[in-house]
């Protein structure tokens, strides 16, 4: 199982999670939200365009993400496996990642889906605020992020459920905890 995507709303714990998980099993764990921030923090054309829409709590478009997400597909260490944290995070997202994997005779083995109430989550986002100070995390766009991802992002779930490759886990409580819980469910 070495084809893996974790989903769940703007401070669930993904990208906590997520740099355990690889280290686990492997696997590079990629997070198109770090790909956006390092290009912001280099100044790159890609990070530019990316700053607009990621500062104001918005999606990047899917053309931008999906081309930088196929750049990073092809690097050497993802051609046997990956954990892909924030992608994808719409319809049009689930479908180019489907076509790429179909190019390459490979499959999603599995979506993780970190389950945490909304108010844990904007806590834990108003924390790393103070913590880390990311342009993102003031409590408006927060809130919109939230938003963006329950109209957005969540549907995509039962996408995922309806091709039974979907598994729930609770990440409420300590980080610890929750990556216990995380490694027996998918049996790491
Ligand atoms: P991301 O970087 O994915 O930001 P995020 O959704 O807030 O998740 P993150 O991984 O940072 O937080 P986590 O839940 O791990 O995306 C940022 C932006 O990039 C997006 O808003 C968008 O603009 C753009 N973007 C990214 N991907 C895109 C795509 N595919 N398409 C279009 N645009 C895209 O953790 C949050 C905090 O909680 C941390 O401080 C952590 O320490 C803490 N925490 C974790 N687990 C905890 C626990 N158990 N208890 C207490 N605190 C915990």
């Amino acid at each position: 199982m070495t084809r893996l995507l974790i989903m769940g709303p703007p401070g669930s714990g993904k990208g906590t999670q997520s740099a355990r998980i690889a280290d686990r099993l492997g696997i590079p764990a990629i997070s198109t939200g770090d790909i956006f921030r390092a290009n912001i923090s280099a100044g790159t054309p890609l990070g530019l365009e990316a700053k607009r829409h990621v500062d104001s709590g918005g999606y990047v478009p899917d053309s931008v993400t999906n081309a930088m997400l196929r750049d990073r597909l092809d690097e050497d260490d993802a051609v046997h496996g990956f954990l892909l944290d924030g992608y994808p995070r719409t319809v049009d997202q689930v479908g180019f990642l489907d076509d790429v994997l179909a190019e390459r005779d490979a499959e999603i083995d599995r979506v993780i889906e970190l389950v945490v109430d909304r108010e844990e989550t904007v806590r834990r986002l108003l924390d790393r605020a103070e913590a880390e100070g990311r342009t993102d995390d003031s409590e408006d766009v927060i809130r919109k992020r939230q938003q963006l991802y329950a109209d957005e992002t969540a549907p995509l779930l039962k996408l995922y459920d309806e091709r039974e490759l979907l598994i729930r886990v609770d990440g409420m409580g300590e980080v610890d905890e929750v990556a216990n819980r995380l490694a027996a469910a998918i049996g790491a």
